[in-house]
């Protein structure tokens, strides 16, 4: 590298700053994407659509840039006030954005691309407005036949016209680094506004709070999930141990008897691989109450659901 290389490179002018805002329907691997681009697992995964409920932020630094990124709820139709409230959430997150990702499915449309235009029409037309939008054709590590591809990448470029669309596996990582490489270059020019180590902008309670989520979807099956919300009810610090107590809310008796499992032993096995990925989170060793209550309704009101930082 020459000297006036390098002076063009630690210029501030080159340096780029923004936020990407992850867009999508549920399930489609937004939050996925976001913790292989951070590099760190700062959101939850589950199979189940639907597990992302809050706005949540992963930060990547790099030499000549620093990207926020927010993965939000997937745009949804379901009913009920929470589905209102996350749609909400992932409408605020987008339009915030310096730049928008869409992530779409591509093995759910793949052999069958005429179901693109049903699902996506709703955010196609949302997102026409905005200037900076890259279309992340996703998981195509599970599209076996790959000239089915094709017709989802033609497809989508029906629908988003002249946006550019990158084949990815947010889960291998194919793909993502063209794909990141593109979007911090669409960046506005800036200076950083976090320190390089931090990679996300939200409290350590809550990401404990969101592990334990996680976990329990994991361990549970059927419509228990959705009614299902963690909130910490007390973290304190002790010498050499962090002591968390969570309650685990749900919606009726039945689900309580699921969570809690047969001699407890969902709730063990659950709450045991939480405290774990937290201990590792916060480098500490912890030791994890959790209570289930049942609570009818939570998911329909308004107070409770802004307690937990939805909507
Ligand atoms: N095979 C494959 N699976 C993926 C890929 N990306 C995500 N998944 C899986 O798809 C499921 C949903 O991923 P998430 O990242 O939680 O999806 P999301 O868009 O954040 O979903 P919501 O938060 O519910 O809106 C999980 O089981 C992921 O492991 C991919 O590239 N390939
Ligand atoms: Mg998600």
């Amino acid at each position: 590298m020459t000297k006036k290389d390098k002076l063009t490179d630690n210029h501030p002018d080159s340096y780029r700053f923004g936020v990407i805002s992850l867009a999508g329907l549920p399930n489609a691997g937004k939050s996925t994407l976001m913790n292989r681009l951070v590099g760190e697992k700062v959101a939850i995964v589950t199979p189940r659509p639907q597990t992302t409920r809050n706005r949540i932020t992963g930060i990547l630094t790099g030499n000549d840039h620093q990207v926020v990124f927010l993965d939000t709820p997937g745009i949804n139709r379901a009913r009920g006030r929470m589905n209102e409230l996350l749609n909400r959430t992932a409408m605020e997150g987008l339009m915030s954005a310096d730049l928008i990702i869409v992530l779409v499915d591509s093995s759910r449309y793949s052999g069958r691309p005429s179901l693109l235009l049903k699902e996506l029409v709703l955010l196609a037309d949302r997102l026409a407005d905005f200037d900076s939008v890259l279309i992340a054709a996703n998981k195509v590590d599970k599209v076996r036949d790959k000239q089915l591809i094709l017709p989802v990448m033609q497809g989508l470029g029906d629908m988003f016209p002249g946006r550019q669309i990158f084949p990815v596996s947010a889960l291998s990582g194919e793909g993502c680094k063209l794909l990141l490489h593109r979007a911090i270059a669409m960046l506005p020019r800036g200076s950083a506004l976090y320190p390089e180590d931090q990679i996300s902008t939200l409290p350590v309670r809550f990401m404990a709070a969101e592990i334990i989520r996680e976990k329990l979807f994991l361990h549970t099956r059927q419509e228990i999930p959705y009614g299902l919300a963690v909130d910490i009810e007390y973290w304190t610090e002790e010498d050499n141990l962090t002591r968390i107590g969570a309650i685990i809310f749900v919606l009726k008796n039945s689900h309580k008897s699921m969570v809690i499992g047969k001699r407890g032993h969902v709730l063990k096995a659950a709450g045991m691989e939480a405290r774990q990925e937290i201990e590792a989170l916060i480098s500490r060793k912890v030791y994890l109450e959790t209570w289930v209550k049942v609570r009818p309704g939570w998911n329909e009101n308004r107070s409770i659901l802004a307690s937990m930082g939805i909507g």
